[in-house]
């Protein structure tokens, strides 16, 4: 039995509500929410909400801060770079009311020299270790290289945490991601097993499981081999709606789990 959630951008509670009572009908165990500033958001409201149909939050995205803000850890501007590690503080802080992770994906910036690895190297080890005394563990998410141009495989990735020497800096791997940059998908799946503590699942066209091609059955044969037992989340482009996407991806899931 594999728990499986769907993420979805938070806006408020009367859309988060509308989509939790679908999830938790179709049997989903969590929602993955996206929050682009957790310091505008209600805590306590988003907890009443989940509570209400017995879901979880496995992690929060923080890739919104980037894509709609242009806040990064890889700023030249340090400006710029405050802000990103002030955003991760609270998501943090917001992760330790929900028990979730929270997800360090685009908000890494891209990197053009040293500096900008090393300035993401010393500002991700201090959110760690705020997370740490939080309690909360950071995921860092592999991205494909049309939107990133660094760190966009599992082993570079996995390398990258290696070095960091933090314990509670795990990976999250994307089907999506894994399609595009993985030489094989089955494979660094096994060899990176120890640090894959999330995993984010969407077709090869980012629509629902089943409407494109990559080999589902083969991906969860080798997670059922490494006994995976963290969260499943669909990370979609919800077309034709978000209400169909949700459907979609549970039923295929049941067809083939
Ligand atoms: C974030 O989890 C992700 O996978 C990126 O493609 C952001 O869009
Ligand atoms: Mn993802």
């Amino acid at each position: 039995m594999y728990k499986i959630s769907f993420v979805i951008p938070y806006e408020n509670n009367e859309k988060l509500e509308k989509y939790a009572s679908l999830m938790s009908s179709l049997g989903y165990a969590g929602v993955e929410l996206g929050i682009k500033d957790p310091g505008l958001v209600d805590s306590k409201e988003i907890k009443e909400a989940i509570s209400k149909f017995d879901l979880m939050v496995p992690a929060l995205g923080t890739g919104r801060a980037f894509t709609e803000d242009g806040i990064s850890l890889s700023s030249k501007e340090k400006r710029i770079r405050d802000i990103a590690v002030e955003r991760l503080i609270s998501h943090i802080e917001l992760a330790k009311e929900l028990s979730s992770m929270v997800i360090v994906g685009l908000i890494r910036g891209n990197v053009y020299d040293e500096e900008g690895v090393n300035y993401v190297k010393t500002l991700l080890r201090e959110v760690c270790q705020y997370g740490k005394e939080k309690g909360v563990r950071i995921l860092l998410e592999p991205i494909n290289r049309y939107e990133v141009n660094w760190l966009n495989t599992i082993e570079d990735t996995y390398n990258f945490i290696k070095g960091l020497g933090t314990e509670n800096l795990g990976l999250l791997i994307d089907t999506f991601h894994m399609n595009i940059e993985e030489p094989s998908i089955a494979s660094s799946i096994f060899r990176f097993k120890d640090l894959i503590w999330h995993i984010h699942i969407a077709d090869s066209n980012r629509l629902y499981p089943g409407a494109g091609h990559i080999d589902f059955k083969d991906i969860f044969r080798i997670l059922s081999a490494i006994e995976y037992n963290g969260f499943i989340s669909a990370e979609l482009i919800n077309k034709p709606d978000i209400e169909t996407a949700i459907t979609m991806t549970m039923r295929y899931l049941n067809s083939i789990l």
